[in-house]
């Protein structure tokens, strides 16, 4: 039998990686699944119908991630596929009164965590000639909104990074694709912007029908399966009810 692609999802425990997770254990992945809590991993890879390799650790623990990528078994270690997925917003403060810790923790998630994983499977992938590289952007890394701060220039350095990848990996048949949504409900992403406030969270989704999680491993899925010459550079992606604003102009 045909051994089965691998793809490897962090952030996997919940939100947009886990419904990625389950979208790829349909369309016939094995899965290497990482997140911080390995009792929320074993909950989903229980119900997927694929082998699965668990990675319980903080993604900003270098050495920790090294290891832990180092230790993958022979079974999953051709990885094909790398959902670059974790990342975190905290805040929506103006920068003059945004909590620096914040900005540090984005930083480090969203831009030197993704770097190094990308950093560690990439040789692989080049040494066997494929593999798609898919990375987890937003509309916050295009576009500006007050409070977006530094959580947009995380997803804006995502974006350049997805763009350079490309220009490096021309000639190795690897992929990669960014994908941008904007407003989506469904995930812990508000609730760990607002730290824990379940009232604020929900008045972000309030009457938005806001997309799904769902909605994101669909457009995942949909770059993964495309032809082997087609590379899906980046997907913007946002529910009907929300559309760029007009530019702001503050007058006296
Ligand atoms: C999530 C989209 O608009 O909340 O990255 O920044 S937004």
């Amino acid at each position: 039998m045909a051994k089965r692609p691998v793809a490897l999802i962090t952030g996997a425990s919940t939100g947009f990686g886990a419904a990625i997770a389950t979208r790829l254990a349909d369309e016939g992945y094995d899965l290497i699944l990482l997140a911080r809590r390995l009792e929320k991993l074993q909950a989903l890879a229980e119900q997927l119908p694929v082998s699965s390799h668990l990675i319980a650790c903080d993604l900003r623990e270098q050495e920790a991630v090294r290891a832990a990528i180092a230790a993958i078994p022979a079974e999953f270690a051709d990885i094909d596929v790398l959902i670059n997925n974790a990342g975190l917003a905290l805040g929506l403060e103006p920068a003059h009164r945004a909590d620096w810790q914040d900005w540090q923790q984005m930083i480090d998630t969203n831009c030197t965590a993704l770097a190094l994983m990308t950093r560690l499977i990439l040789p692989g992938m080049v040494e066997r000639q494929k593999g798609h590289l898919v990375m987890m952007g937003s509309i916050a890394g295009a576009y500006a909104y007050p409070g977006g701060n530094a959580y947009g220039a995380t997803k804006a350095f995502v974006e350049q990074f997805a763009r350079n990848l490309r220009a490096d990996l021309l000639g190795t048949g690897i992929r990669v694709t960014n994908i941008e949504p904007g407003l989506v409900g469904g995930s812990e992403f508000s609730l760990v912007r607002f730290k824990g406030d379940v009232e604020k969270a929900a008045t972000v989704y309030k009457g938005a029908n806001a997309l799904q999680p769902e909605d994101i491993a669909e457009s995942v899925a949909w770059a993964l399966k495309q032809p082997k010459h087609v590379n899906i550079n980046s997907i913007e992606i946002m529910p009907v009810s929300q559309a760029h604003g007009p530019l702001a102009i503050h007058r006296k």
